[in-house]
């Protein structure tokens, strides 16, 4: 066991490190050979080779890629309009419509533009960026095929987003050779076959390994050894660590914590106070680089949510309205795609001093039928809207489960069943006709009044 802790488990190695050399060695790969060409040495048996299955591959030696494409949404649009290569591109809402960056290629970068920012700021930094409208149907087409990429070496893919996942690769090591060899193919094939670049981090856990795909972003591959985390860590700012956001840095800087060094050797007794005992442990926890999550395989969504930023503050009833049961019709058809029903529902309302509120509401029982979800968003927003101006509308479901969870009495009421219906022909005379084909009630008149409900 011992031995197998000081071995580098990243790539198989013996953790050999020349002398002089920094404690954790972040390697650049080149063109590897079969990691798996070196004897087992925890299991003590010459004629065995790393990473055959010999019962020494322990818990303590999991392998863990977190891959992350490198700008996804801007280099997808590249890849699809390549006529844009080697310009800065946005993409993001429209600047007049007070849209905000969703993804800035690396050149857009060097302007100092970045997510989040209003699209209308981005353009004064540079003007002469390309700006193009979110395109999300196509973005989760790519990121299928990236998922099938990543599991022709693992079915330990355990997705983030539509542009990351972990994966486990212990027990692939014997049949394709190191993390590495392996970390070096998923790029390659990236590149080859969607024709974009993926940073990826090796390490023997989720934290380590998504620090380290970060670091040496665009195209990065950084490995982080076993027996080379403290060295690794020591030197970053805390902010590196997965969860420490600008209030959590501020409070550290507070009291002079500025490297994850500085927090490793800080005390309970300091922490505590600014953060609780909970998140205090964590935080000493992250510090030392220990994280014990496993990577779990197809985790499923736990929530699908839509919003929409309005041109100008809004505070018609029926355009508020006629709003919500649009992003309502497109959540909840997400949502049977998905063949999840939901619990919860949350109505989200940004007002024009960019005070914002969520309001959520449990169900009963699960459900997939619009017209339920829809009924009660309405009496969310009766209760929580006083009419004030509002710039930003959303809601979301959360709580997903799988539909045979559902209570099997409910599937025989009638008008449930009916609901059911009315949802289904919906959902496909979009799939055929396209989106803006069919709505109900009141999403697209948004003069009319109050919206019609399908419950009655
Ligand atoms: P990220 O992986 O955070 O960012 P990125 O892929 O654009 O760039 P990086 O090279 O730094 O990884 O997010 C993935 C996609 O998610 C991004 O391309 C667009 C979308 N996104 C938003 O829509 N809004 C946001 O605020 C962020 C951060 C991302
Ligand atoms: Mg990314
Ligand atoms: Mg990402």
């Amino acid at each position: 066991m011992a031995m197998a802790r000081r071995r580098n488990v990243a790539d198989g190695r013996p953790a050999i490190r020349p002398e002089g050399a920094p404690q954790a060695v972040r390697l650049r790969v080149t063109a590897l050979g079969k990691g798996s060409a070196i004897p087992c040495a925890p299991c003590l048996d010459p004629n065995r080779l790393w990473g055959s299955a010999c019962g020494f591959i322990y818990e303590d030696m999991s392998t863990i890629l977190h891959v992350d494409m490198d700008a996804f949404f801007a280099s997808v649009e590249i890849r699809d309009h390549p006529e844009h290569e080697g310009k800065p591109v946005i993409v993001g809402g429209r600047a007049d419509a007070r849209g905000v960056v969703a993804a800035a290629n690396y050149i857009a970068r060097t302007f100092g533009i970045h997510s989040a920012m209003p699209v209308s700021t981005a353009l004064r930094l540079c003007p002469a960026a390309v700006l193009l409208p979110p395109r999300l149907d196509r973005y989760s087409e790519v990121s299928h095929q990236i998922r099938a990429i990543f599991e022709r070496f693992t079915p330990v893919v355990e997705p983030l987003s539509l542009d990351e996942a972990f994966l486990d690769v212990s027990g692939s090591l014997a049949l394709f050779g190191s993390a590495q060899t392996i970390g070096h193919k998923i790029k390659t094939m990236i590149r080859n076959e969607l024709g974009m670049t993926a940073s990826i981090g090796i390490a023997p856990n989720k934290l380590l390994a998504k620090i380290a795909s970060d670091l040496e972003k665009p195209d990065g591959f950084v490995v982080v050894p076993a027996d080379g985390i403290q060295a690794f860590l020591d030197p970053l700012p805390v902010s590196r660590i997965w969860g420490v956001g600008r209030v959590a840095e501020r409070k550290l800087k507070g009291i002079a914590i500025h490297s994850i060094e500085d927090l490793r050797k800080t005390t309970m007794k300091q922490l505590e106070p600014l953060f609780g005992q909970k998140t205090g442990r964590h935080l000493l926890a992250c510090a030392q680089g220990v994280d014990s999550r496993p990577v779990i395989p197809d985790r499923e969504a736990k929530s699908i949510s839509h919003e929409r930023t309005f041109p100008q503050d809004v505070d018609q009833e029926d355009v508020l309205y006629g709003t919500l049961l649009g992003l309502t019709e497109q959540v909840m058809r997400r949502l049977r795609n998905a063949d999840k029903l939901a619990r919860c529902i949350e109505l989200k309302l940004r007002f024009a001093d960019f005070s914002t509120i969520t309001r959520s509401r449990h169900l009963a029982a699960p459900t997939d039928v619009t017209s339920e979800i829809w009924h009660v968003l309405q009496q969310l927003m009766q209760q929580h809207w006083n009419g004030q101006p509002v710039r930003l509308a959303g809601m979301g479901v959360s709580e997903l489960q799988h539909p045979k969870a559902r209570q099997a009495d409910l599937f025989l009421e009638k008008k449930h069943v009916h609901q059911q219906k009315v949802d289904r022909v919906e959902d496909e005379v979009r799939e055929r006709f396209g989106k803006q084909a069919i709505h109900r009630g009141s999403a697209s008149a948004t003069s009319s009044a109050k919206p019609n409900l399908h419950d009655s």
